[in-house]
This record gives structure tokens, C-alpha cells and sequence, in this order.
């Protein structure tokens, strides 16, 4: 299974491919529009959001509700095009000379964003937009698309997949309550116990006191005029130990996962279960010791989260995200323009103060797109009654 998409931020539309998705896999289009609504209902999230409803349609390779195993087509229409029709027009740039269409043109490059080396790179320097309409952060909507599509699958072995925000700037979730929010859960109790109150949390988190200093910390950079940052832990619950691979280094499944998140506009950093914090400890403190009890191997910790020698160990793989703040400043920031070379301040483009809580819905699709990705490698990809039977077979032998 794999994807490729398509899309200015102001173009017409959005779109996906997704090629290689097993055949006969039931499919909701509600739960498909209720993630797309989940991307975009977080707190501080700039105007575009009240333009956008993301109601993406699927143009093939769905019938009845249930995948043929035939690409599956996306589209979705950007409805803030409406107001960029000539700036964006696809082959006529008569109107675009107007006094008006001029002024959307970029000559002074944001720093922290790719406008300068995308400029550079493509010959782009005449108009930045040429760059920053496809680095923007709007692409990401279709890859929460195919993401969702992915956990929907998932979903049916009992796979979920959660990303929760741990922290906004400095307002951080307790350490108490990550680690509740981390330990091994049942499929039913993962669903009421994180899931759903973090749907239902603006900051997608799940403590409602970290929430509401969450959303202060947000006000407060918005009245400074700033932008803010944040952290993401994504918990999946339900995993089969063996996903990924020891063999060769491009199936190790935390080197296909950092790749896949780390592609996330804005990520910096990415760990697994400890992180950073492993450098610190011995050796002897961070093992998550072996045992069998109840027919089946077991595990006294998880330091490594979930991981060990680039497979899933079955235990819940936990995976830290770091995301720096949106570097558009509301008041500007210096740079130089690269027609003139002149010290300037940048271009102001609407921006968010923060994304933080949208990210982590990213997170979700992207790491539901990469264990799916591992999952059929393991089971198959043709048929679904037949990966199901592959995957029992496999989970009746694997406690042996
Ligand atoms: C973005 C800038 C803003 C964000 C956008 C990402 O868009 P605009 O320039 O139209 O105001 O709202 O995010 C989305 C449109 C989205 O769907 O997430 C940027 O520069 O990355």
C-alpha cells in the first residue's frame, strides 16, 4: 500500500492516491469525515478553518462501502479558491497583473519556512508562492484522509491508533498522567478511556486541568503576537509483536516511523517509549523484562515503547513528537527580499498561533499509514477474509 498526493493550499482542490489497499475492506465515510473535522477543530488555529469544511469525496476504487483492491481516488475542493481564483488560475495569468493579484506576490521569504531554499532550489525567486503553496500545511489534510482509511483497517484487528498532546509552550500533561495514558489497554477501555475525551478536547489532550493551561498558553501568544510549539505522544494499542524488521535497515520499523512523522511540516524530533531520557539511565533500569503467564509472553515495563530490534514487541508502541513553533509572526519578522536584496520585514501570510493539536491527528494518520504498510508486508495485501486468517494463524502460533 502506498500514496502520493496533490494540492496547492489555495488551488482548486486536494487530492490522493492511494494504490495497493486490500480488496473487500469495509469502509465508513462518516468516520472518514469525522477525522477530517478532527484536523481542523483545534484551539488556535488561525481563519482558514472557518473557510474550510474538509468534505473529502472518494472517486474510485470504493463500491458499496467495501474496497475492489483498485487505486483509491480523493478529491477535495479547496473552498478558499473561490478567493484565489486568478492569483491560482491554472493556465491564464492575465488577471494577475492587476494591482490587486500583484500584491500576492512573494519577494520577502519567511525564515523557518521553505520560501528562500524552495525559492532557490526551483528558480522560484520571481514569486515565492510558487513554494509556499505546496509546503504549506494544508497538503496535510489528505494525508489524514488515507490515514484514516488506514486506522479503519487497522481498526478491525484492534489496532487504534491515539495522538495526544502532551504539551503547548510551557503548559505541560503531568508525568502521572502519560504514563496512565501510555499503559496497555483493551480495545473497548483505549476507545473510552483516551480516545474519545481526547476527541473531544480542543487540545487534544486528557487532562482538563493541562487543557485549560494549555489553551491560556495559547491566548497569551496570540496577545504577544507570537506563535507556539508543542509536544505529542501517539499510543497504538492492540499490536501484534513482529511488525518491522531486525533483517535490513529499511525495514526497522522505528526508522520507517521517524521518517513518516518526521515528514509532518514543523516535527523536529522524534523518540520512542524513554527517548532522550535513556542516555541517563543504566542499563539494568530500562529493560522491560520477559515473562509468560496466561499463555502468552508478557512484559514487565515498557521503557523501549514497544520496540525492539526494529519490531513491535506487542507491547503499546509509544512515540514522542516535538514540534516547533509556526515560524509566520503575525508582526513580521527580518529577512531580505530577494528581488531587491534589501533588509525587509517578511511577508505576513495568515497564519495559526498554534497547530499543535491538528499535528497530532496528522501523527495518527501517519504512523496508522506506516504500520499498515508493515502489516500487510507481514499478513498479505490481496484479499481481506484471507489477511484475517493469516493473521489468526500467525497470533495462535506466536505464543507457542
Ligand atoms: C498554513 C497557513 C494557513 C493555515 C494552513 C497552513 O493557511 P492560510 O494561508 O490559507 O490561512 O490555516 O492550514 C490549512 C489550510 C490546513 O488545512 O491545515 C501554512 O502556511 O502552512
Amino acid at each position: 500500500m502506498d500514496y502520493v498526493t496533490a494540492g496547492e493550499s489555495h488551488g482548486p482542490f486536494l487530492t490522493a492516491i492511494i494504490s495497493g489497499f486490500p480488496a473487500n475492506v469495509p469502509l465508513d465515510q462518516e468516520q472518514l469525515l469525522a477525522q477530517l473535522r478532527q484536523r481542523q477543530i483545534g484551539y488556535g488555529r488561525g481563519g482558514r478553518m472557518k473557510i474550510e469544511t474538509d468534505q473529502v469525496q472518494v472517486t474510485s476504487g470504493v463500491h458499496f462501502g467495501q474496497t475492489l483492491g483498485s487505486p483509491i481516488g480523493l478529491l477535495l475542493a479547496n473552498q478558499d479558491y473561490e478567493n484565489w481564483q486568478h492569483v491560482m488560475s491554472t493556465w491564464s495569468d492575465t488577471d494577475r497583473q492587476t494591482p490587486e493579484n500583484r500584491k500576492r506576490v512573494i519577494t520577502r521569504p519567511r525564515p523557518g519556512h521553505a520560501d528562500l531554499v524552495g525559492g532557490l532550489k526551483y528558480r522560484h525567486l520571481t514569486d515565492l508562492r510558487n513554494v509556499l503553496e505546496r509546503a504549506s500545511a494544508r497538503e496535510t489534510t489528505m494525508r489524514v484522509a488515507v490515514g484514516n482509511l488506514c486506522q479503519q483497517f487497522l481498526a478491525h484487528f484492534n489496532i487504534q491508533v491515539c495522538g495526544i498532546v502532551t504539551g503547548i509552550g510551557s503548559a505541560l500533561l503531568s508525568q502521572a498522567a502519560i504514563t496512565t495514558m501510555s499503559r496497555p489497554l483493551t480495545a473497548t477501555k483505549f476507545r473510552s478511556e483516551i480516545i474519545t475525551p481526547v476527541q473531544n478536547s480542543d487540545v487534544r489532550t486528557i487532562d482538563p486541568t493541562a487543557a485549560s493551561q494549555m489553551r491560556q498558553a495559547i491566548d497569551q501568544a496570540k496577545a504577544d503576537q507570537t506563535t507556539l510549539g508543542g509536544q505529542i505522544r501517539v499510543v497504538v494499542q492492540g499490536l501484534p509483536a513482529g511488525l518491522g524488521s531486525y533483517i535490513s535497515a529499511p525495514q526497522k520499523l522505528d526508522a520507517r516511523l521517524s521518517q513518516a512523522l518526521m515528514s509532518i511540516n514543523a516535527i523536529k524530533g522524534v523518540s520512542f517509549g524513554d527517548g532522550f531520557a535513556l542516555g541517563q539511565a543504566s542499563g539494568r533500569n530500562t529493560l522491560d523484562l520477559i515473562t509468560y503467564q496466561d499463555g502468552r509472553y508478557q512484559r514487565a515495563a515498557n521503557h523501549q515503547g514497544g520496540l525492539e530490534g526494529g519490531m513491535t514487541n506487542g507491547t503499546p508502541l509509544l512515540i514522542d513528537l516535538v514540534m516547533k513553533p509556526i515560524p509566520t509572526q503575525p508582526t513580521g519578522s527580518p529577512t531580505v527580499d530577494v528581488q531587491t536584496h534589501e533588509p525587509v520585514l517578511a511577508t505576513v501570510e495568515r497564519s495559526d498561533t498554534t497547530a499543535v493539536p491538528a499535528a497530532a491527528v496528522i501523527a495518527e494518520a501517519m504512523t496508522a499509514i506506516t504500520i499498515m504498510q508493515a502489516f500487510c508486508e507481514m499478513f498479505g495485501s490481496d484479499d481481506f477474509a484471507r489477511i484475517k486468517r493469516n493473521y489468526q494463524a500467525y497470533l495462535d502460533e506466536s505464543n507457542d
